[in-house]
């Protein structure tokens, strides 16, 4: 079964392509990020849309993500893609003042939608920023680092297998092969 990936982001695509073993068509439609607090509700109503508006009936996903610090409450969160744009990863680095603790999280959710049934897959890897390191991956990469790498230092396979993408889309792939079985 092919799947139809709606996103602007290759990266994402490149990470999915490493890990489903079914086709990953990339579809570069630009649907509406709702404001919400939740990334699955932010990518079920894209999966929704786009599956709609692309007039097709095989399945699409949508993967939404975003960082999560802890010393700025969560800052950016769901806003990841607006403050990358806007203010740049390495001045959200910066935000976080010497004295405070540089936990931090990548959140993740793969959105499944076919027309009738919608399905979500998460995951999220624990981390910490620090000053940009690293020149593989895309986003955040460089400012967020797990067991001493940063994501940017790291294969795209390594990445996978760490990452908050990587174990949604683990998830996921779990899920597609017992339907075909
Ligand atoms: P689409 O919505 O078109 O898929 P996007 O890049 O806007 O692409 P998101 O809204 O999910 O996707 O991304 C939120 C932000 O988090 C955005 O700035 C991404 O660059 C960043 N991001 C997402 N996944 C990431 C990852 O694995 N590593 C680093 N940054 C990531």
């Amino acid at each position: 079964m092919a799947i139809r990936f709606v996103t602007s982001n290759e990266g994402k695509v490149r990470e999915a392509r490493e890990y489903l073993t079914d086709e990953v068509e990339q579809i570069d439609y630009d649907y509406t990020e709702i404001q919400s607090d939740d990334l699955a509700e932010i990518a079920v109503a894209g999966a929704r849309e786009a599956f709609e508006a692309t007039g097709s009936d095989e399945p699409v996903v949508v993967d939404d993500a975003g960082l999560f610090v802890e010393a700025l409450g969560g800052f950016p969160g769901p806003y990841s893609a607006y403050v990358e744009d806007t203010v740049g990863v390495e001045r959200v680095w910066r935000l976080a003042k010497p004295e405070d603790n540089r936990r931090a999280r990548f959140r993740g959710v793969v959105a499944y939608y076919d027309g009738e049934r919608a399905e979500t897959f998460a995951g999220a890897v624990p981390g910490r920023i620090v000053a940009p390191r690293g020149e593989g991956g895309f986003g955040y990469d460089p400012i967020f680092e797990h067991e001493g790498e940063t994501l940017a230092e790291m294969s795209t396979e390594r990445k996978n297998a760490i990452s908050h993408r990587g174990r949604a889309l683990a998830k996921f792939a779990d899920w597609l092969a017992e339907r075909e079985d």
